[in-house]
């Protein structure tokens, strides 16, 4: 089993932002689909106290909810990407 997990919503332009950079960087994910309605929501409320997905978790690393597609983005990089130590 992998240790990230990418919580989103199927048709969401940054949740498909975030596993673009996944798949370029070869990295194992599981998914987890959220429902489209954002008051049941309530495990990424619990992970990030707010319903926006996408929502990086990365257990390794000790991430245990990371929201913005932009900072996942640039978070994913930084530790996997080319420079990472
Ligand atoms: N600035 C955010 C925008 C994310 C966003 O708008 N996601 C939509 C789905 S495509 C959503 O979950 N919106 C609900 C909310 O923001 O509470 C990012 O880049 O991650």
């Amino acid at each position: 089993m992998s240790d990230i997990e990418l919580y989103e919503l199927p048709g969401c332009p940054y949740c498909a932002k975030v596993k673009r950079k996944l798949d370029d960087l070869d990295l194992e994910y599981e998914v987890v689909q959220v429902p489209a309605s954002h008051g049941d929501r309530d495990a990424v409320e619990e992970l990030t106290g707010q319903t926006g997905v996408p929502v990086l978790v990365d257990e390794a690393h000790d991430v245990e909810g990371m929201p913005e597609s932009d900072d996942i983005v640039a978070y994913l990089e930084t530790t996997y990407g080319d420079g990472a130590a």
